[in-house]
Formats: structure tokens, sequence, C-alpha cells
């Protein structure tokens, strides 16, 4: 095969953070042990098809700028195929263990669902003999119902039933075919699932439908044996004016309210956090208590720029927050980090792919090891539970149990005329512990 790789060794090594090597990594070592795990299995570092392979890099004011010598740009299924061995060339030279895509990034999308999936079927057996060769494995699967015109009013949220007949039948092969590839999860984000005006839509009806598409997926699952969990990913707006999976608490709330929150998992996206107004932490924290996190899509936006820019992710404050969440809930089962991120339009040679990658995997070793750093340190922990001690005194214990009544407290606190003064947050001196390890 052509090298399209030239200059970029077959594996990147570990150079150690004194490398001055852009093609070295400086701290991700997967053999080197932290809080128990080699660092290859707390990070389980996903690669994503459709960014890293099948993404032009154009914007709304511009013309794809990037140069991909193997691709070219015929939508034939042998360019597909090509396509497939660059990525697997690329992943092992990287050494991540996992790659993720959705059903269209990886074989062309025909003029009927019959070819369609003839397509998809000849690629997998590729991506099948890739997978067996390298042992790299598909972190999730997904269905691509948003780039179709058909999809331009929703998938399973559209008003049109043949619509809706269509998705439902690409979900089923998404499915099998992640189920074949042996994929850890399958994920769904509702790209076009919400609306841009309400005047023209039913909502109500709409989630309804939602539900009813995901208890068939859920059925579809369990059909053919798959168990790995199914994700959704959360996401405010864009495409959309509001997405119905808005955020961690509205997915949560969704799938409770249909009765599907066994079946789910929540894969939270950093940019989509700060779309919905939210930081990471808070989306890892809110799907953590439920129970739900299951993976991570790794970018981050720009402060500057309001929308989902999937940069890689460089910001080692944002990946040691992350990964503080992650360890406390005693690491991913089935999920991983997956660089749901894309190059600059300006970073348009492939030896740009690897600099992102490099950067993003070395962002999140620094942040496992200061996290694991902090955690051991322990300060942050004990101040945080000697924040709420007096919640383990006898009258916390009886409020937490549901043993006592309003009236119950009031009888406590009337002879205390009133509380005295509280401690204080030492939100700065906290702040000030975190940049001790950084
Ligand atoms: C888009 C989403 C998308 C999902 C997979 O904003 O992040 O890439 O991860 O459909
Ligand atoms: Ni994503
Ligand atoms: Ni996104």
């Amino acid at each position: 095969m052509t090298d399209y790789f030239p200059g970029v060794p077959r594996r990147i090594e570990y150079g150690g953070p004194q490398s001055r090597n852009p093609l070295e990594f400086k701290h991700y070592n997967p053999d080197e042990v932290v809080a128990g795990r080699p660092m290859r299995d707390h990070l389980r570092f996903s690669v994503v098809y459709w960014h890293t392979f099948s993404n032009p890099l154009a914007d709304p004011f511009g013309v794809g700028t990037a140069l991909r010598p193997w691709d070219d740009g015929s939508g034939s299924l042998e360019n597909a195929l090509r396509k497939t061995d660059v990525a697997f060339d690329f992943m092992e030279r990287l050494g991540a263990p996992f790659y993720a895509f959705h059903d269209r990034d990886v074989a062309p999308e025909g003029k009927t669902l019959a070819e369609s999936n003839k397509n998809l079927d000849a690629v997998v057996a590729r991506l099948k003999e890739h997978q067996q060769r390298t042992g790299i494995r598909l972190l999730w699967g997904t269905a691509n119902l948003f780039s179709n015109p058909r999809y331009a009013q929703g998938a399973a949220t559209s008003p049109y039933v043949d619509v809706f007949a269509f998705a439902a039948a690409q979900v089923r092969k998404a499915i099998e075919v992640t189920h074949e590839l042996g994929g850890a999860g399958y994920t769904f984000w509702g790209g076009r699932e919400g609306y841009s005006t309400l005047l023209n839509t039913n909502m109500k009806r709409e989630l309804d439908h939602l539900a009813r598409f995901l208890h068939m997926a859920v059925d579809y699952k369990k059909s053919i044996g798959f168990n790995g969990p199914f994700y959704i990913e959360p996401k405010p707006k864009e495409p959309t004016k509001h997405q119905y999976d808005s955020d961690a608490a509205a997915c949560l709330n969704f799938l409770r309210e249909y009765g599907l929150l066994e079946h789910f998992k929540l894969n939270i996206e950093t940019n989509h956090a700060t779309l919905a107004g939210h930081e990471m932490q808070h989306e890892l924290e809110v799907a953590a208590a439920a129970g739900a996190l299951g993976s991570i899509d790794a970018n981050t936006g720009d402060p500057l720029l309001g929308w989902d820019t999937d940069q890689f992710p460089t910001d080692i404050y944002l990946t040691t927050r992350c990964m503080l969440v992650i360890l406390k809930m005693g690491g991913f089962t089935t999920g991983g980090v997956n660089f749901d991120a894309k190059v600059r339009r300006e970073s348009f040679e492939p030896v740009d792919l690897f600099h992102a990658h490099i950067g993003g995997m070395d962002a999140f070793a620094r942040g496992l090891k200061i996290a694991d750093a902090i955690l051991r340190d322990g300060r942050l922990d004990a101040f945080v539970r000697q924040r709420y001690a007096s919640w383990d005194g006898e009258l916390g214990r009886r409020i937490e149990a549901g043993q006592t009544t309003l009236g119950d407290l009031e009888a406590y606190i009337l002879p205390k005329g009133d509380v005295p003064q509280c401690p204080s947050g030492r939100q700065e001196m906290l702040e000030n512990l975190i940049n001790e390890f950084l």
C-alpha cells in the first residue's frame, strides 16, 4: 500500500515529557500503570471515522481544504474500501485501541436503501478483516440520520411516517453491523430530532414517536443478542434550534418518562455541554449520579465561537476535571475517550491528523495522572466530606432516611433561634489547590 503518511513512524512512541518530537507522546504511555490500571485501559482512546477520514474541512464560507491523497472524492465503493486501509494504517501508527463510525462515513449511500446496505456490507467485511489483523476494536457504531435531505425535518421525529420507517430500517442495519463488528456500544445522536419552529410542530407526538423508535431498537438489540449499551448523546442545538436530547438532565428525564432508562447510558460531548450552557464536569456528574455515564466524545469548543467547533482537547484543566469524575465512578466499562474532533480548516495536511490526536491523547493522559494525584492527595475530597459533615450526625441521618417531618425540624430549630454563621466555601483555596497539581 502507498505510504500516505511519509515521515510519520510506523508507531508513535512514548518519548516522555522531555521529548521535543511532535510525533511522540509526552505523557501517554499506554503500559504505565496509574490508579491500578494501565493508561491504555483507563482512557480507551477512539478515533472517529467521520472527522478524521471523511471530513473535507469545509465551512459555511468555503469549500473543503483537506488534502487526503487516498480519497478520490468519487463516492465509489472502491474509494471507501481504500479509505478503510488508510484509516487502519493511521490508527495502528497512533496506537489507538478503538474507533467509531456512522454507517454513511464508511460506505457510500446508494440510490436505494438496499443498495446502501449492500455497500455497507462490503465495507464492513473489510473493516472486520482489519479489526482481526490489528486488534483495533469498534467503540460504537451509529447511523447518520441527519445528512440526507429526507431527514431535514427529523428522522425518528419526522412528521412523515415513511421517513420514520426509513430511519428505523437504517438503524436496524446499523445495529446489525455494529454487532457483526463486535462493537462495544451503539450511539443515538438526535441530530435533527428537534424543531426549527414550534408553529409547525407537535412536540408531544414527536417525543412519543422518538420513544417508540428507541423501544423498537431495544427489542431488536435483544433479538440479535447485542449486549453492548445504547448511548444517547445530548446536544441542545445545531443543526436544529432546539434538540429534544438537549442536555444530560433532559435525556435522563425522557428516558425515565418512557421506561427506557435501564437500556441506555449517556455519551457526553464537551462542546455540546458548552452549547447547553454547562461545564463538561456538570454534564458528567449529572450522568454519573444517575449511574448512566457511559462514554465521552472528547473535544472542546472555542470560547469566542459559539458553535460546535469540535476542536481537539488540549486544555489540561478540562481533561483533569473530566478524569476526576471518571476515576471517581470507577473508570469506563464499555465506553472510552472518543475524539469527536476535527483539525482546523487551516490544518489541511495528513500529518496534522497525527499532531491533533497525539495532543488530545497527551492532554487526557496528563489529566488522568493529575486527577489520580489529586485523589491520592485526598485534600479536595476531605474538604467536601467535611463540608457536609453535619449531615452525618443523628439529625442529618434521620432526614436522609426520610424519618422526619417539617414539624420535627421546626421543633428542633425553634429553640436555637437562628443558625450560627456557616463556614466559608473556600472556592479560591480549592482552585489554588488544583493548580498545585497542574
Ligand atoms: C455532532 C455529534 C455527532 C455524534 C455522532 O455534533 O457530536 O458527531 O457524535 O453522530
Ligand atoms: Ni459527538
Ligand atoms: Ni458534536
